[in-house]
């Protein structure tokens, strides 16, 4: 629903470029005097049609994330996730709001402040399912039997993030702040936390997760544990400072900060970024190798379902070919978490409901 309408934004500016039209280019003058022959259009325009697509994408990347991290949380903590009809519903919430907020990125662009008032209160709106979701992931970890797999890791720091990166979107969200903010480190720092690098760790875990059902082996784990912590630590270590250099007004997309006197107070902490940036960049090629390698040398999967987990992906046999089922499609019975249930530690969705059992 969103991308069209970028499209639509490109073939406008592509038409202002090439054939004459005026969506985007509004009358410029020179002492008087038109200086090209556009009559009425504005940039701005651009702007709504770019963040129409801009703030639904950050949960096009986050959303799929979030659904990884909650089933990975539930199977290793051996737990139903916490609140499930809260869960979907925040995922909907959340998908329906992700269109309604886009001008809290236009705050500066002389927005009428009642317009920024009513997009300043539908953004912070979207706290709402966020946190029901947080809570629900914490919930699902509390008391639960957790094994902290690669992909569990992952999980967990993927709700750490979540959780800075989104509480910094409180205070962007807020016109008030955002205008001091606006196009300062501040941004970066929010944005690459929460939809950059929270988004990714979905991503590793994921991966990490499902590498046996893929491909029949185990990556190496003492590789993915030093991977998790050098990346986890290193994302706090670039992206924490740059919240007080924004604070303290340094701008983003200069070439170079080093010609500016009142900018030399961040020369040390943007070089101590940066080295923190080559050594995560190095973890990155860690993760790399142990992906390649464990697809042809990882230590082999000798179980279906080495992680005793419900859905149905790990009833079919490895490397399963066309149809991923031998013989006869799986019926499913019940919901996906049905986890210390009856006194069982896990119950396949194949399993049929007993009698004596009441049916999600
Ligand atoms: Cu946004």
């Amino acid at each position: 629903l969103s991308f069209p309408v970028l499209f639509s934004g490109f073939i406008l500016l592509i038409f202002d470029r090439n054939f004459g039209t005026s969506f985007y280019l509004s009358d410029i003058f020179i002492n008087g005097v038109g200086a090209l022959p556009n009559e009425g259009g504005s940039a701005i325009l651009y702007q709504h049609l770019f963040w129409f697509l801009g703030h639904p994408e950050v949960y096009i990347i986050l959303l799929p994330a979030m659904g990884m991290a909650s089933e990975i949380l539930s199977v290793n903590s051996r737990k139903p996730i916490f609140g499930y009809m809260a869960m979907v519903g925040s995922l909907f919430a959340i998908a329906i709001l992700a269109f309604l907020v886009w001008a809290h990125h236009m705050f500066v662009t002389g927005l009428n402040p009642f317009l920024g008032s009513v997009f300043v209160l539908l953004t912070l709106l979207i706290a709402v399912p966020s946190a029901i979701k947080v809570f629900n992931w914490l919930t699902t970890l509390w008391r639960g039997n957790i094994r902290f797999t690669p992909g569990m890791m992952f999980s967990i720091g993927f709700v750490s993030l979540f959780i800075s990166g989104g509480l910094t979107g409180i205070w962007l969200g807020n016109s008030a702040l955002d205008i001091h903010l606006h196009d300062t480190y501040f941004v970066i720092a929010h944005f690459h936390i929460v939809m950059g690098v929270a988004s990714m760790f979905g991503m590793f875990a994921g991966i990490y997760h499902w590498f046996p059902k893929m491909y029949g082996r185990y990556m190496n784990n003492t590789l993915s544990y030093l991977h998790f912590w050098i990346t986890l630590a290193g994302a706090y270590m670039i992206f924490w400072p740059m919240h007080y250099q924004g604070l303290a007004g340094m701008p983003r997309r200069y070439y170079d900060y080093s010609v500016w006197e009142s900018f030399k107070q961040f020369a040390e902490l943007n070089r101590f970024i940066s080295t923190v940036a080559m050594i995560v960049f190095a973890a990155q090629l860690l993760f790399l190798f142990n992906f390649f390698y464990s697809i042809f040398k990882g230590r082999k999967v000798t179980t279906q379902n080495p992680y005793g987990s419900n859905t149905l992906e790990w009833t079919a046999p490895i490397n399963p070919g066309h149809g991923n089922w031998v013989g006869e499609i799986p019926e499913v019975h019940r919901w996906a978490y049905d986890y210390g249930k009856d006194g069982k530690e896990f119950i396949s969705q194949t399993t049929p409901v007993g009698a004596d059992e009441s049916s999600h």
